[in-house]
């Protein structure tokens, strides 16, 4: 009973799914897009520390004629001065981060400062960690983008142990990956 009932689905499927069946003004409604792709006008990572250390917060991004600036607003870290890179991968998966890949670099530079050259794309220096805890960066990087080429758009923002030294190859010396986020795409 079940089986003929199956049949008699599969058998009816094909020419309604291949438009058959139907009169041809709706085929063709059904087939036009009703959305819109938009380029992203901000991104945002949400960052988190990995097992034995602490610190989080959120790093934002939004286009300007520059390049990109970069807002982060972070708590948590111990005081000093932190490395902070786009990492050129958004996988989240290894435990020491390693999986974030390097240095996003999409023009073959080596590391370096921003604002510097040569330095590679997702360079963006040091965060510097106050007393209490908490650290702001804002800057406009050039070369980074939320579309084309130099998108950020799913890779992500790494905040290392120790100060990045901007000359030390090929990571600045800035130690452990202690805390990162995946870029998303944000509400406008
Ligand atoms: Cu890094
Ligand atoms: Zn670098």
């Amino acid at each position: 009973m079940r089986l003929i009932t199956l049949l008699g689905i599969v058998m009816v499927l094909p020419p309604v799914l291949l438009g058959l069946g139907g009169c041809g003004e709706h085929r063709q409604d059904a087939g036009t897009p009703t959305t819109t792709v938009e380029t992203p006008t901000a991104a945002i990572a949400v960052i988190a520390p990995i097992a034995g250390f602490t610190g989080s917060g959120t790093v934002r991004f939004s286009e300007d004629p520059q390049g990109l600036h970069v807002v982060a607003d972070v708590a948590g870290f111990h005081p000093g001065k932190h490395g902070i890179h786009i990492h050129e991968y958004g996988d989240l998966s290894a435990v020491d981060l390693s999986g974030l890949g390097s240095h996003f670099n999409p023009t073959g530079q080596e590391h370096g400062a921003p604002g510097d050259h040569p330095h590679h794309a997702g360079d963006l220096g040091n965060l510097i960690i106050g007393d209490d805890g908490q650290g702001h960066l804002d800057e406009v990087v050039p070369g980074l983008s939320l579309s084309g080429p130099t998108s950020i758009i799913g890779r992500s923002v790494v905040i290392h142990e120790n100060m990045d030294d901007l000359t030390s190859q090929p990571a600045g010396n800035s130690g452990k990956r202690i805390a990162a986020a995946v870029i998303g795409i944000a509400k406008p």
